[in-house]
Order: structure tokens, then C-alpha cells, then sequence
């Protein structure tokens, strides 16, 4: 393994670990009807993607550490990385967040999904990262406030918390999170230990929101991760977000996260196949031969 600082070849998903998943598929595939669904129907999907869908998180509000990068490494991939805190070096707070708000619809379901790795650091498994709604991107402290703790904008957050203290939920575990507040309302603890954070390990991260129905801007909030070798863990809780006075506010879509004394980097990833032209290229020129071949036999 390399033990370099900082090195984009460690965050970046092996062949391996680019390839989709099975259950990554049906989401693409269930992604794919939900928005063909939603173009014939009156209700549009509110539905995003930034692993598969390419994400650019160079365009991104970068605060804190955090940087992005954006690689065509000629692997037949494209890839770039949001790096909230960086790998080998503790101390690191970093957030980014989308540069364009959504009108999010607290009355419909929704969901957000994405990728992530989290390389070990070489010393205590730390802290963890947040997947942040916000009505303003937010940097809060770093260490056990994952980026987002002390906060005072409207915000809700589903956090993978990878250090506890005594009396908190064993990490790693999944955590709701609202108000600017790194005290859950829900938490579950995944028993996951250091696999949460084996090197170059892709994990899938999601987002669901169940809207309650009721036309009160609440609901069920639900963050999941999963990989094919771990399965899946999920955390629920209740959310009212007109009580916490995000419904009708613009919405920024974004990442926390932060190592404190740890030095774990925390990275979100989009990577994607580029076309290549050169098979098709090469398909036309092999079939101009073989016509040209036929013609000549032909011909004698
Ligand atoms: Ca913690």
C-alpha cells in the first residue's frame, strides 16, 4: 500500500471496485424508470445520483480542508473526488457542498445517492463524515463534530460517526443528525469496526426520505450504506422539516466531514465510463475490409 500523503490513487475505486454492483444496478435501472416515469407523469422524481450521474465536485463550495479533484486517468474512466479531510493528516475539518440549491418538495419522497471510501488513517479510527440538507453551506468543528457540529443554519444530516466515546453509540455507527447537533436523534451501531474503513473499499451511500403524506413537510429519514461484502445498514428517524424550518427555503445538498486526532481521509466519489472511440473505429475500418475483401473475390 502506499504510504505517501494524500495520494488520489488510493481514493480512486479500482476497476474492481468501479464496477456496479448488482444492487447498483437495479437502483440505476429503478433511477432510470423513476425519471422516465416522472417526464410522462406530472410528478418529477426527486431523485439524484452524484456517483453515477458524473459529478464535477471541482464546481463544488469547497470550506475548511476540503478540495476536489477531477482525473481521466485512460482506464476507460473519469473520475473526480471530493476529499473532505485528507488521508495521513489529523486535525482536518472540510465540507462541500452543491453549488446550485434545490427546491426540495418536503411533501414527496426523495433520495440522494453517492459513493465514498474512508482510507485509514495509521493511528484511532476517526471521526466520520455527514451527508448534509442545508438552507446554507455549513462548516462546523472538527474531531467528534464531523464537520457539522455548532452549526446554527437549518439543517438535517445523516452522519457515519467511525469514533465514540464512552456512553455514545459504538462506532461505526449511522446517526440522524438536525439543528447543527452531533447528538442523534437515531442512531445504529453496525459493529462494522475497522471494515468501515478498509483501503480503497467503496462503500454505497443513500438517502431515502418517505414523506408522511399528510402535507406537513415531514416524514421518514433514512441513510443506508451497503457493499456486496458487508451487506446493509440503515438508520431511521422521524423528521419534521418544517419544525426545523427548512420547507420552502432553498436546500443545499452537501458533505461534512472532519479526523480530529485521527487521520482517516473521508472521500465522496463520482466515477463513470468515457466513451471510447476507438473500437467503433476500428469495427467500421474491419468491416470496409471485409466489403473490400468480397469485392475482390467478386472481381476474380
Ligand atoms: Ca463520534
Amino acid at each position: 500500500m502506499s504510504t505517501s500523503p494524500c495520494t488520489t490513487p488510493v481514493a480512486r475505486p479500482s476497476l474492481a471496485a468501479a464496477a456496479p454492483s448488482t444492487l447498483g444496478h437495479l437502483r440505476r435501472l429503478s433511477a432510470t424508470l423513476a425519471l422516465a416515469l416522472g417526464t410522462l407523469g406530472a410528478q418529477a422524481a426527486q431523485s439524484w445520483d452524484f456517483s453515477s450521474t458524473f459529478t464535477d465536485f471541482r464546481t463544488w463550495t469547497l470550506l475548511g480542508n476540503a478540495t476536489a479533484s477531477y482525473d481521466v486517468p485512460g482506464n476507460g474512466f473519469k473520475y473526480s473526488e471530493l476529499m473532505l479531510t485528507q488521508h495521513h493528516v489529523g486535525g482536518q475539518v472540510g465540507a462541500g457542498f452543491a453549488p446550485a440549491p434545490l427546491a426540495l418538495d418536503f411533501n414527496q419522497d426523495f433520495d440522494f445517492h453517492f459513493t465514498f471510501f474512508i482510507p485509514a488513517g495509521e493511528v484511532v479510527r476517526g471521526d466520520g463524515f455527514t451527508f448534509t440538507l442545508t438552507d446554507t453551506p455549513l462548516l462546523g468543528s472538527a474531531g467528534s463534530g464531523l464537520g457539522y457540529d455548532g452549526t446554527s443554519s437549518a439543517s438535517v444530516a445523516f452522519a457515519v460517526d467511525t469514533f465514540h466515546f464512552n456512553g455514545e453509540p459504538v462506532s461505526p455507527s449511522l446517526q440522524v443528525l438536525a439543528g447543527g447537533s452531533v447528538t442523534p436523534l437515531a442512531a445504529t451501531e453496525t459493529g462494522l469496526g475497522d471494515s468501515i474503513r478498509v483501503i480503497n473499499y467503496q462503500w454505497w451511500g443513500a438517502v431515502h426520505y418517505t414523506a408522511s403524506g399528510l402535507g406537513d413537510s415531514a416524514g421518514t429519514f433514512t441513510g443506508t450504506i451497503e457493499n456486496l461484502d458487508y451487506g446493509s445498514f440503515s438508520v431511521s428517524s422521524g423528521v419534521d422539516f418544517a419544525a426545523l424550518g427548512l420547507a420552502g427555503q432553498p436546500v443545499y445538498v452537501g458533505f461534512t466531514g472532519a479526523n480530529g486526532l485521527a487521520d482517516d481521509g473521508h472521500f465522496i466519489t463520482s466515477a463513470v465510463p468515457v466513451p471510447e472511440p476507438q473500437p467503433a473505429l476500428l469495427l467500421l475500418a474491419g468491416l470496409g475490409a471485409v466489403g473490400w475483401r468480397l469485392r475482390r473475390r467478386q472481381q476474380n
